[in-house]
């Protein structure tokens, strides 16, 4: 029987390595949810990196295993690659370059062979599964040339393609010196979706200037082989959030929490550290927010809640640092001793401690100078279960183009931001009802998903298109 190979960096599940001892606990992440309905069926499989440097072959035996039972492959790194593949190329040149910090691109080719290598060494674990009408669902940045790889020794796969991260325009994407070759690797798969209109057209205008190729409606012909691109915005769980929003256990913690903040209002923001999602101008904001709004002192705090990530990266670790002086320096200007301006965790918390933190937050901030699409501020309306609440969203995030009922802000204005907190705290509950059931009603039918199914249907779609333009 014809399966499906779900293939993503980082398998669903964390690994927690105790001296010889392994502990497992699937990811609570919105992919493996969304995937959950699909790699856990027949012979379906989930192949990527388990997230940890594992050398001993007993424990890689050990690993590969136990990881069969829940339908996964791992894929072994060394520790040379983490550092060259994943914090290197994925991190430090890619990341930087789709999100328009190119000051931040390093340029080095020792780390685009890791990438290749690892590209290579990821085709040929899929090599090991792959039976003729396989379908093969790649995901990612740090996976853009394997379409084209699996292309070579499956060349009649079904192979698609999403990017959880923008696609940048022509002019940034050209700053890489491997634009043409990442293009032509995703140019391997038969169906690729991008969450925003927008990062689709530009895919297709670096496809049309590097490759020469034009398309028509979002179809392309390359080598007489028909693929198709697309705009998918990717859902949430929205079950999942409203359900954590009604369950005894947040509704615990909402009491604990509330009775350690008292009554005061509470302005919510929750991101992975990282440079795109606009900590800093958030908190300068703030800071001019109270200054010149002196009545609202001792009348609301930000919640602010920074999962570390990357902390091998260098500009994260500088970030980390300007983010820990700022909100000194904002605490230390404004705090007194019944009030803290700024609640700040560099952590993270399970699920349903974050839950009670969305149903708490009268407003959400959510404000990346770029974002593929951000989960976050749709989990904040999932678990609005009485609609009262208002969300500031950056018009820089893929979710802006679905969440018009928002208030949307440019985060390069700090002044728009200091107006729309006022804006938000002020905004009658009538009028944050209405929005919020409009946000709500869109969430629910383009949920996580109808967002896998969709996908599907549009790579099934293309492939019998194909197969009846070969028989023709
Ligand atoms: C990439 C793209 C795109 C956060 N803190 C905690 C926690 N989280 C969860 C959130 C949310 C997820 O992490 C973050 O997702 P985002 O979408 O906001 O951002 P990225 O990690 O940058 O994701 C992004 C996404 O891929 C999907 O395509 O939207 O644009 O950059 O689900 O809830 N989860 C738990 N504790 C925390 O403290 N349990």
């Amino acid at each position: 029987m014809a399966k499906t190979i779900i293939v993503s960096n980082r398998l669903p599940v964390k690994i927690s390595q105790e001296k010889d001892e392994f502990t497992y606990k699937p990811s609570e992440g919105g992919l493996a949810t969304g995937l959950g309905s699909i790699y856990k069926q027949g012979d379906n499989i989930w192949i990527g990196w388990p997230g940890l440097p594992v050398s001993k072959t007993e424990h890689r035996q050990e690993i590969t295993e136990n990881l069969k039972k829940e339908s996964m492959r791992p894929v072994f790194l060394t520790a040379n690659e983490i550092e060259d593949f994943y914090e290197g190329f994925s991190n430090e040149t890619l990341w930087p370059n789709f999100h328009y910090f190119n000051q931040y691109i390093v340029f080095d080719n020792g780390l685009w062979k890791a990438y290749q290598k690892v590209n290579r060494k990821f085709a040929k674990e899929i090599a090991e599964v792959l039976e003729p009408d396989d379908t093969i669902w790649v995901h990612d940045y740090q996976l853009l040339l394997l379409p084209e790889m699996l292309r070579e020794f499956a060349p009649k796969a079904s192979i698609g393609f999403f990017l959880h991260i923008p696609f940048p325009s022509y002019e940034s994407f050209r700053l890489l010196p491997w634009r043409r070759e990442l293009l032509n690797g995703m140019l391997g798969a038969d169906f690729l979706a991008f969450h925003t209109y927008d990062d689709m057209r530009h895919f297709l205008s670096s496809v049309n200037r590097l490759a020469g190729l034009g398309n028509s409606n979002g179809q392309i012909n390359v080598d007489n082989r028909k693929v198709m691109v697309d705009a998918l915005p990717m859902g949430i769980d929205y079950d999942k959030y409203a359900q954590a929003a009604a369950s005894p256990e947040t509704l615990a913690r909402e009491v604990r929490y509330r009775t350690s903040v008292g009554e005061q209002r509470l302005i919510l923001s929750i991101d992975r550290l990282d440079y795109s999602k606009g900590i800093p101008q958030r908190l300068k904001a703030f800071e001019i927010f109270l200054d010149e709004n002196p009545e609202y002192r001792e009348k609301v705090s930000l919640l602010m809640v920074v999962v570390p990530s990357r902390d091998q990266v260098g500009k994260y670790k500088e970030l980390k640092e300007e983010v820990d002086l700022l909100v000194g320096r904002i605490n230390g200007k404004y705090a007194r001793l019944n009030w803290t301006p700024i609640h700040y965790f560099y952590r993270s918390f399970p699920l349903h401690a974050l839950s009670a933190f969305y149903r708490m937050a009268d407003v959400a901030l959510v404000t990346p100078m770029r974002d593929g699409m951000n989960l976050v501020c749709k989990e904040f309306i999932a678990s609005k279960l009485d609609q009262k609440g208002v969300l500031i969203l950056s018009e820089m995030a893929g979710a802006s183009k679905e969440l018009s009922d928002a208030i949307l802000i440019n985060p390069n204005d700090l002044h728009e931001l200091v107006d729309a907190i006022k804006r938000a705290l002020t905004m009658p509950e009538k009028e944050q009802i209405a929005h919020m059931s409009v946000m709500q009603d869109s969430l629910k039918r383009y949920n996580i998903h109808h967002w896998v199914n969709i996908f599907m249907e549009r790579l099934n779609f293309i492939k019998t298109e194909q197969k009846a333009l070969e028989t023709q």
